[in-house]
């Protein structure tokens, strides 16, 4: 299958990845010289190989995911830097009205064969579809479609007696338009010239097509480029498909045409037969290649706005009896990200039973954010130790903060309860008498303490309950 090679290439840099110790700018140096080998071996265009992996590089130097380790997010720049190579990343879809289709390409690239199969693909999702054979070139051009639409039920246009492509095509205009979707298979030549591009042009401009698909072959290597080029210069290519997927080609020829052409791959053909045929998902098609099952985990790890590290972090200073207040801080900034306070609070034992007024859960948040702004007023030594704040420091910082001198009270006591509340996890034995009952769900009450920095405290406390 094409791209095996570069498949097999990449998943083992990924594996080196992974198995490395460190990430730093020696393994980032080193992988990236391995995906240029296995792209240029793959036939990826050498300027695309350099301007792909230096985006990697300089993301892998420059970019932090706080969500992920080091390792993590290197794979995740990799995944999403050949993603986008291959395109935008969404599937196509078609447009409101009438969608006129137009396959162009050179000769023997799968024209004809796609029109084919997108006519199946828009049939079965209850389209009404035409085909029409523009291709006054290719002997017996009209009558290959004539009989493969005739197979698979669709309506199929052409005139062999006419030599004009725009003729062809003017001659069916009024026929065509009770069709959702019309799809133009155009003429192509054994090589690019400029009499064949200015052909397409010209028909392009009588048909005014929805999409323009350039259509070339996997097995196509380095001159996909110029191909790409020339179509581009003169149509508007929106989309390209590939075809002969199935076979033996390298693919990174028709990969960088893709990329030159500034148009998502939006089809593939795997094999000759109707059905061999796909819509292509850049992201799906990669997570493929790289033989990530898990890449999709780790997308969504990467989007998780809990920041694992930080709650460990936050963890061992709680542990450490060391809790202050911009410890408190980030325990109710990872509370906040957690979602609404009444939902947190519905996962702490005992809580989740209760009827708490929604009113009193909004001034609650309400007043979190005042104590936001009160700690914003207090030095770092005042928030290194809360304990030494007097009525003076106090009132300075109500009248710094705009909050009142109760709110930061109020905040004080809170802090003074949830470091109450640490050392009883750092000393197991005062939960002894806790009432099982109250662990409503040790589950989700397992996963907000992780999240609060507070999960192997937690695993523990469970072992023992059991
Ligand atoms: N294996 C394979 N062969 C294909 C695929 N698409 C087209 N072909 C073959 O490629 C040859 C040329 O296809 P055709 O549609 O006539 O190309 P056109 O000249 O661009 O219209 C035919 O023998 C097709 O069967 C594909 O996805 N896989
Ligand atoms: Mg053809």
């Amino acid at each position: 299958m094409v791209l095996d090679n570069l498949g097999s290439s990449l998943k083992n840099t990924l594996g080196k990845i992974k198995n490395t110790l460190t990430v730093d700018r020696n393994l980032v140096e080193e992988v990236v010289k391995e995906i240029q080998k296995a792209l240029l071996a793959s036939d990826v265009n050498v300027r695309l190989v350099l301007e792909l992996t230096k985006n990697i590089r300089r993301r892998a130097i420059e970019e932090n995911n706080a969500e992920l380790t080091k390792k993590e997010h290197l794979i995740t720049i990799i995944y999403e830097e050949l993603s986008k190579f291959l395109g935008d990343g969404e599937e196509f879809v078609l447009k409101e009205g009438q969608n006129k289709i137009m396959l162009v390409g050179l000769y023997g690239q799968g024209k004809t064969t796609t029109a084919g199969k997108l006519g199946v693909y828009f049939k079965n999702r209850s389209k009404k579809v035409a085909l029409i054979s523009t291709d006054t070139w290719r002997p017996a051009a009209y009558e290959q479609l004539r009989v493969l639409g005739e197979s698979i039920g669709v309506d199929v246009y052409g005139d062999e007696t006419l030599k004009d492509p725009n003729k062809i095509y003017s001659k069916f205009e009024k026929d065509l338009e009770k069709y959702d979707v019309v799809i133009i298979d155009s003429a192509g030549r054994d090589s690019l010239n400029e009499e064949l591009v200015e052909e397409i042009a010209n028909l392009r401009d009588l048909v005014n097509p929805s999409d323009v698909f350039f259509v070339l072959g996997a097995d196509v290597g380095q001159t996909a480029q110029k191909q790409a080029e020339m179509f581009k210069d003169q149509l508007e290519i929106s989309g390209v498909v590939i075809t002969k997927m199935d076979g033996t080609g390298k693919g990174g020829g028709a990969l960088s045409a893709c990329s030159t052409a500034e148009a998502p791959v939006r089809f593939i053909g795997v094999g000759e037969k109707i059905e061999d045929f796909e819509r292509f998902h850049s992201e799906k098609f990669v997570s493929q290649l790289l033989g990530m099952g898990d890449i999709e985990t780790l997308l969504e790890k990467a989007k998780l706005a809990i920041d694992e590290k930080s709650a460990e972090k936050l963890q061992e200073k709680m542990m450490s009896g060391n809790f202050d207040l911009d410890d408190l801080r980030e325990q109710m900034k990872a509370m906040g990200k957690m979602g609404s306070f009444s939902k947190v609070l519905g996962m702490i034992p005992g809580m989740g039973g209760l009827n708490i007024d929604k009113n009193m859960l909004g001034a609650q948040e309400e007043k979190m954010k005042y104590w936001n702004y009160a700690m914003d007023s207090m030095t770092k030594y005042e928030r290194q130790h809360p304990n030494e704040l007097s009525t003076s420091r106090i009132k300075r910082i109500s009248d710094g903060s705009g909050t009142s001198i109760e709110n930061i009270r109020e905040l004080l006591k809170h802090f003074k309860q949830t470091k109450k509340m640490m050392n009883m996890f750092k000393d197991p034995s005062a939960l002894e008498g806790m009432d099982e009952n109250s662990m409503q769900d040790p589950q989700a009450m397992q996963k907000m303490m992780k999240k609060m920095g507070m999960g192997k405290q937690m695993k523990q406390m469970m072992k023992r309950g059991r």
